[in-house]
C-alpha cells in the first residue's frame, strides 16, 4: 500500500513545497533482498520420534561404581528401585557415537547470575543452561530439530502419553509412573498441580519463562485425577498447539514437597516475596527432575552440579544417565564464554555475538584447536519493538504517553522502520555473509516463512521524515530533532525523545541499540538508551516500563510451533510489546486484534495446508502493519570441545529451544582415552535439601 504524505491543512505555499516533496518522497514497500549465501550450515539426520526413545523397563540397569558403593554401604536404594517403572530410554542406533562411558565435566561458562533455585516463583538460575540441565517439563521440543517434517510433535518428558476425548474438548495426559526428584521423594500430579494452582493461576506470581493461564488457551482447566494422570479441559477441540507450551520454560513443575510449604496460602504471614526469595543461591542441593543437582556456589565465581542418582533416563543397555558426572557453570560474561570455548578453557558456547564471530572462526580453524565449531541456520534475530499500549501498562507519563500515541501510528512506525539502514546495521555487527536484512516477522528459510507475504519498507531517510511530517512531527524549534505537536498533552512543542531497551550483558544488544540511537538521530528523533543487566532488563520489558526495546526474538518466530501463542498479544500478559493497562483490557489495534484471530486459528486447526495459508496471512499482517521493526537475522554456532562425543550433526543453536536442550547433554559423554581431571567433588553425591554440600562416602 502506498503512502501519500498529503497534509490537509491551509498554510498552501509551505504545503504547495512540501507536497511537492511530498509527492517526490512516497514509501512503499520494495523488493526484499534475499538473505547471502551462507552454505557453512551444518544438516541434521532427520529421524522418526521412536528411532530416538522410548520408555520402557529393562532387565537390568547399571550406574557409574562410584554411585553403587553408596549402595552398597546402604545410603542409597538399588539403581532399579531409584528408576520408575518404564524408565525413558535412549536407543543407542540414534547416538552419533553410541553407548557411552562414565565420567568427565562439561565447563560452562555464563554471563547470567544465580538469583535463586524457585524457577517457578519466576528466579532465573542464571541462563546458560543451568535451568535447562535441573528443569524438566511435561513436554519437551529442543531435539525437534532433528525429527522429519511429517512426524513434528511435541516429545513426551514427563508426560509419557496422552490421549483426547471424542469431542476434542478433553485431553487425558500420563505421567511416567515411579520417576522419582533428586532427593528420593516421588514425583506425582501434585508437583503438576501445585505448579498450575498455586503459580499459573495465582495472579501475584509469575514463573520463570512467562507462564499463564492464557498460555494453554483462555479458559482451559487442569485437574489431577490421580498420582499420575492430568485432564486438561479446552475450549476450543483439539488445540494439539498447547502441548508445545508444556515443553520448556512454561511447564516444567518445581518440587512442590520443598516449595509449597513456602507458599503464602501455606505459610502464616508469608509474602510473595519471601516465597519468590526462600531458595537462595546459598541454597544447595534442592530437589530436581533434571540430570545434575546444584551442590556448590559461590557468588560471581561458579556454580557446580552433581550427578542426580535418581535420574529417570537410561541407555538401551541399561545404563542410568547421565553419562557425564559434574557440570560447571563458570559466571563471568556471554563474550568470555565464547572466548574460553575456542581456548579450551570452558567446553560448551552458543557463538550467538556476531562480533566475536571472525576471531572465533580464526581460533577454531586451525586443526589444533580444542574445539570444534559448527554453524547452524539463520534463526538469531533482533527486533525493535514499540512499546503498543496506550491504555496504562508501566504507568508511562505524559511524554511516555505521547510516544505511545505516536507507537500505535501507522505512519510512524512505517517512518521508523524505512529510516533504519539495515545493510549498515548489519555490517556494523560483521562483515561477510552472516547477517541478512530482516524486515520483522517469520524468519525467511523458516518452515513457514513466505517471501511473498512479507512486505519490506526499503531504507528510504527522506520518505521516512516527509511521512513524520504528515504527522505533524517537524523540528519547530530548528535543533535538528523534530517536536511534539503544540497540542501533545504535556509535552507539546517539546523535542520527541524516545527511550530504547536493551540488554548490557551482550554486546551485540548494546551495538544495535547504539545503531537505532545513530540512526533515528539522522531522521530527526532522539533515542535515549536504556542498558540493563538481563535480569533488569527482563523485569523492566515485563513491566512495560520502556518506549522502544531492543529484543533477541524467542522460538515462536522461527518454529511457529513453539511459542506459538506469543506470535500475538493472545492474552494480558502474553506480548513482549503490548499487554493489559490497569483496567487489565489490552487496547488492541485492529490489525493486532486480526493476529490474534490468525495465531488463534492456527492453534485451533491440525490441517496442514491450513496453517500454511494462516501464517501467510499473520507474516503479512505483521510486516505491512509494522508490529515490529526487524533489525537483523543471522545464523549461530555451536562451539563445542572436541573431546565430547554424541553431539548431533546440525544442531541449531536455537530453533524450538537452545542448545542446552538440543543436543540432549544426558546422553553427551567423553570417550576413556580423553577424560580430564577436572570434577571439583568427584566421588560424591548430592545430599539433602538445603545441606551444605555434596556428600561423600
Ligand atoms: C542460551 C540461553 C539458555 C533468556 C538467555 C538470556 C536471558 C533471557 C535467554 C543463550 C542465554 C544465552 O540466553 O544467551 O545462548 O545459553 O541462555 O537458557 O539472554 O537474559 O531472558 O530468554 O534464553
Amino acid at each position: 500500500m502506498k503512502r501519500h504524505v498529503f497534509a490537509l491543512t491551509g498554510a498552501s505555499l509551505l504545503l504547495g513545497v512540501s507536497v511537492i516533496a511530498a509527492q517526490a518522497q512516497t514509501i512503499s514497500p520494495g523488493e526484499l533482498p534475499d538473505p547471502p549465501k551462507f552454505d557453512a550450515q551444518g544438516t541434521p539426520n532427520f529421524v522418526g520420534m521412536a528411532d530416538i526413545f522410548e520408555y520402557k523397563a529393562l532387565p537390568a540397569y547399571s550406574e557409574p561404581d562410584f554411585v553403587k558403593a553408596f549402595v552398597d554401604a546402604g545410603k542409597l536404594p538399588p539403581v532399579a528401585e531409584r528408576l520408575p517403572k518404564e524408565p525413558m530410554v535412549f536407543k543407542a542406533s540414534n547416538m552419533p557415537d553410541g553407548i557411552g562411558v562414565y565420567g568427565d565435566v562439561m565447563r560452562h561458562v555464563i554471563g547470567g547470575r544465580p538469583e535463586g533455585w524457585n524457577y517457578t516463583a519466576g528466579q532465573s538460575q542464571g541462563w546458560g543452561g543451568i535451568d535447562i540441565g535441573m528443569s524438566e517439563c511435561l513436554t519437551r521440543t529442543g531435539p525437534l530439530f532433528t525429527v522429519k517434517a511429517e512426524e513434528l510433535a511435541p516429545m513426551p518428558n514427563l508426560a509419557k502419553s496422552w490421549e483426547w476425548s471424542e469431542d476434542g474438548h478433553k485431553l487425558t495426559m500420563h505421567l511416567i509412573e515411579g520417576a522419582k526428584w533428586s532427593d528420593g521423594v516421588p514425583f506425582t500430579t501434585k508437583d503438576a498441580m501445585f505448579y498450575w494452582e498455586k503459580n499459573v493461576l495465582d495472579p501475584n506470581v509469575s514463573p520463570l519463562n512467562g507462564a499463564t493461564p492464557e498460555t494453554f488457551g483462555e479458559g482451559t482447566t487442569l485437574e489431577a485425577t490421580d498420582d499420575y494422570t492430568l485432564v486438561w479441559t479446552f475450549k476450543d477441540a483439539f488445540p494439539a498447539q498447547y502441548i508445545y507450551q508444556m515443553a520448556y520454560g512454561t511447564f516444567c513443575p518445581g518440587p512442590a514437597h520443598i516449595l509449597a510449604p513456602e507458599h503464602p496460602d501455606n505459610k502464616a504471614g508469608q509474602t510473595y516475596d519471601q516465597y519468590k526469595n526462600a531458595f537462595p543461591p546459598e541454597y544447595m542441593n534442592i530437589p530436581v527432575m533434571g540430570a545434575w543437582v546444584p551442590v556448590e556456589y559461590r557468588a560471581d565465581d561458579i556454580v557446580v552440579l552433581r550427578r542426580n542418582p535418581y535420574y529417570w533416563k537410561v541407555d538401551d543397555q541399561g545404563n542410568q544417565l547421565p553419562y557425564l558426572n559434574e557440570m560447571h557453570y563458570r559466571l563471568s560474561t556471554w563474550a568470555d564464554r565464547d572466548v574460553q570455548a575456542v581456548a579450551g578453557t570452558g567446553d560448551f558456547s552458543n557463538l550467538e555475538q556476531a562480533e566475536s564471530y571472525v576471531e572465533a572462526l580464526k581460533r577454531s580453524a586451525d586443526a589444533a584447536a580444542p574445539a570444534r565449531l559448527a554453524f547452524g541456520a539463520r534463526t538469531i534475530g533482533y527486533t525493535l519493538y514499540p512499546n503498543l499500549s496506550g491504555n496504562g501498562w508501566g504507568e508511562p507519563d505524559a511524554r511516555a504517553q505521547a510516544v505511545r500515541e505516536l507507537n500505535r501510528n501507522a505512519d510512524f512506525r512505517v517512518a521508523v522502520t524505512s529510516a533504519i539502514d539495515r545493510q549498515a546495521l548489519g555490517e556494523s555487527l560483521v562483515k561477510g555473509p552472516f547477517t541478512a536484512i530482516y524486515p520483522g516477522g517469520l524468519y525467511a528459510g523458516t518452515t513457514y516463512y513466505d517471501k511473498g507475504s512479507t512486505v519490506y519498507y526499503p531504507y528510504n531517510l527522506d520518505g521516512a521524515k516527509a511521512l513524520l511530517a504528515k504527522i505533524g512531527l517537524t523540528d519547530t524549534d530548528g535543533n535538528g530533532i523534530v517536536n511534539f505537536p503544540a497540542e501533545t498533552p504535556g509535552v507539546g512543542g517539546k523535542d520527541v525523545e524516545i527511550t530504547v531497551l536493551a540488554n548490557a550483558d551482550y554486546q551485540t544488544d548494546k551495538s544495535l541499540a547504539e545503531g537505532v540511537v545513530a540512526q533515528m538521530e539522522k531522521l530527526g528523533i532522539r533515542v535515549i538508551p536504556n542498558i540493563l543487566t538481563g535480569t533488569q532488563r527482563d523485569a523492566t520489558e515485563q513491566s512495560g516500563k520502556f518506549d522502544w526495546t531492543v529484543r533477541r526474538n524467542g522460538s515462536e518466530l522461527i518454529s511457529v510451533v513453539q511459542g506459538t501463542v506469543a506470535l500475538a498479544p493472545t492474552g494480558p500478559r502474553i506480548s513482549a510489546h503490548h499487554r493489559a493497562g490497569a483496567n487489565d483490557q489490552l487496547d488492541l489495534l485492529p490489525w493486532e486484534q486480526a493476529m490474534v484471530d490468525v495465531v488463534n486459528k492456527f492453534i485451533a486447526t491440525n490441517d496442514a495446508a491450513e496453517r500454511v495459508e494462516l501464517m501467510k496471512q499473520y507474516q503479512k499482517l505483521y510486516t505491512e502493519n509494522v508490529n515490529g521493526i526487524g533489525l537483523t537475522q543471522y545464523p549461530g554456532a555451536l562451539i563445542i570441545n572436541k573431546r565430547f562425543a554424541n553431539i548431533p550433526a546440525g544442531a541449531p543453536i536455537f530453533m524450538f529451544n537452545w542448545a542446552e536442550d538440543n543436543i540432549i547433554r544426558e546422553r553427551v559423554f567423553v570417550p576413556a582415552d580423553k577424560q580430564q581431571n577436572y570434577e571439583l567433588h568427584p566421588n560424591t553425591l548430592p545430599g539433602a535439601p538445603g545441606s551444605a554440600g555434596p556428600v561423600a562416602l
